[in-house]
């Protein structure tokens, strides 16, 4: 086919017979082609008028209505036309026909296209390959992109326990680790509580054993004092001192002997 982009051009008649179809583009500002499909004839010229924001006329296979066609050749594809809000001239984009028993299928790219800015020529309204069907497919591709949102949300979420789990098991290893940790501390605390404990024993032991000394050293002292001169039981480093058989003399070394004690 012959296509071309002009701005309010009328495009060649090649025939007597053919005829001019116009299509507008986006039209009231719809997401829309009017009309929506076509016949065709061979010789046809069919002009597409842009009414306003920024649409493209791209051609795709039946099956996957919102990608540009490829194979068996390269789709043809008006390109984006904007429309400024006050144009004066519309761009149009126009091509003839040279085969009316092949139906094409056009759409305008991304979000238009899911919307059901879809056009057909020459599609068999009776067969499986209607422009029903196409624009249901389109609209249908938009589903998918949100279905992979939801798988990717479902992603994140097995993400989410995923970390969740993980943060538990720290937690519990933390948890663990402060037992065993508590554990030590205690066990720590009960040995030096048992150094403590022995230490006071032996301290009270020690203690016990310089009272019962003292004691006997005292007994000792009031033996030899009840006896007269030269006790015994004790030292008599003081000498002749312990010798007095006064009274207040041993009352005097019995308080100093206690006053060392202590
Ligand atoms: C356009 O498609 C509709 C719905 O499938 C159909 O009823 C109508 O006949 C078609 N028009 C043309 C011109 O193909
Ligand atoms: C029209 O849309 C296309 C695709 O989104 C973009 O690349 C282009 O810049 C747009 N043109 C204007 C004038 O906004
Ligand atoms: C259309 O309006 C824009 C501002 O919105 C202005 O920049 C531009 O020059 C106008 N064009 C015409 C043809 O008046
Ligand atoms: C139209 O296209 C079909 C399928 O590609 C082909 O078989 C047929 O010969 C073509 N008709 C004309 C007139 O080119
Ligand atoms: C202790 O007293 C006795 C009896 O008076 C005396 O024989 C002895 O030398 C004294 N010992 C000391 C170390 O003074
Ligand atoms: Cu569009």
């Amino acid at each position: 086919m012959r296509f071309s982009l002009a701005v309010a051009a009328l495009a060649p008649v090649l025939s007597v017979y053919a005829d001019n179809i116009l299509v507008q583009v986006g039209a009231g500002g719809q997401l829309a082609f009017s009309p929506q499909n076509i016949t065709a004839k061979i010789g046809d010229v069919v002009t597409f008028q842009f009414q306003g924001k920024n649409h493209s006329v791209t051609q795709s296979t039946f099956a996957n209505p919102c990608t540009i066609q490829t194979a068996p050749a390269q789709g043809i594809d008006s390109g984006f036309q904007f429309v400024s809000p006050n144009a004066t001239q519309l761009p149009e984009w126009t091509f003839t026909m040279d085969n009316e028993t092949t139906p094409l299928w056009f759409f305008c790219p991304a979000s238009h296209c899911q919307a059901g800015m879809v056009f057909s020529i020459n599609a068999n309204e009776a067969s499986a390959k209607s422009f029903e069907v196409y624009q249901a497919a389109a609209k249908a591709s938009g589903n998918a992109v949100a279905a992979g949102g939801a798988a990717a949300s479902s992603v994140g979420s097995a993400l989410g326990s995923d970390i969740g789990a993980a943060t538990s098991a720290l937690g519990s290893d933390i948890g663990a680790a402060t037992s065993a940790l508590g554990g030590v501390a205690g066990e720590a605390t009960s040995v030096i509580a048992g150094g403590v404990g022995a230490a006071t024993s032996a301290i009270a032991g020690a203690a016990g054993a310089a009272a019962t000394d003292a004691a006997n050293a005292l007994t000792g002292l009031a033996a030899g004092l009840t006896g007269g001169a030269n006790p015994t039981g004790s030292t008599n480093t003081t000498g002749a001192g312990f010798r007095l058989s006064s009274n207040t003399a041993s009352l005097f070394a019995v308080v100093g002997l206690t006053a060392m004690l202590l």
